[in-house]
């Protein structure tokens, strides 16, 4: 039996965060084709998903939209500890999800985008961005110093959630050039990437060996 169903497109990584958090926590998720930009934007779809985004889940008990919510309530379920043992490891993998949030989405989707063709190009604010990812990363690779994962030596929510949001970035932008210096950080996602878990959701992840750059159209 299924524990949900979430709407996406494929290779979502916002949604990648709730399938990954499925094959540690053993349940699983039914996830249909869906028809991204009509099937997100119909009245009923938007009464259960006030966004009008994707991911979304659903199943007899809740509606939730938000891609850290429902890969919290899908960590919940089952005995693998992804929300952490303890209370206390409980409030710093949420710490992590908010940094994630406040530091790292933004600043990529900022360096992504443009690429992506999603947002026009802006000198300044590729700078930016690239400093910004720097400056997150040199909180990360100082906290991955004396630990395995970001909350002790077991997995939980947080190596998830920051797994999957870096993937893309790793095999596009986050080239040797800006990331080589964050020893811990590379051979903590190494860690990540290697696991089944996120290769079954994931595929290989083939890291950039240079960094991809923003062409104008000819
Ligand atoms: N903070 C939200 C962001 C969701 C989001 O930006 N979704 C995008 C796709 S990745 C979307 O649905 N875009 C289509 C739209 O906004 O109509 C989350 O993490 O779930």
């Amino acid at each position: 039996m299924t524990f949900g169903t979430v709407y996406t497109f494929p290779q979502n990584p916002r949604a990648a965060k709730a399938a990954i958090a499925a094959k540690y926590a053993g349940v699983e998720l039914s996830i249909p084709q869906f028809d991204i930009g009509t099937e997100n934007k119909t009245p009923e779809y938007i009464a259960k998903f006030p966004t009008g985004q994707v991911p979304a889940f659903e199943n007899d008990k809740t509606n939730l939209f938000e891609s850290n919510a429902i890969a919290f309530y899908v960590a919940s379920q089952g005995d693998a500890k992804l929300l952490g043992a303890t209370k206390e490891c409980t409030a710093e993998v949420l710490q992590w999800l908010f940094f994630i949030s406040n530091r790292i989405d933004g600043p990529l989707a900022q360096w992504l985008y443009p690429i992506l063709g999603f947002v026009p190009y802006n000198k300044g604010a590729y700078h930016k961005a690239v400093n910004d990812i720097k400056g997150a990363f040199t909180v990360l690779n100082a906290a991955l110093l004396h630990k395995t994962y970001l909350v002790g030596e077991s997995i939980t929510l947080a190596d998830i959630v920051l797994g999957a949001t870096l993937s893309v970035g790793f095999t596009t932008v986050l080239a040797p050039e800006h990331v080589g210096s964050y020893k811990n950080l590379m051979r903590y996602v190494k860690t990540l990437y290697a696991q089944p878990q996120f290769k079954d959701v994931l595929g290989e992840i083939v890291f950039a060996t240079s960094e991809k750059k923003y062409a104008p159209p000819s």
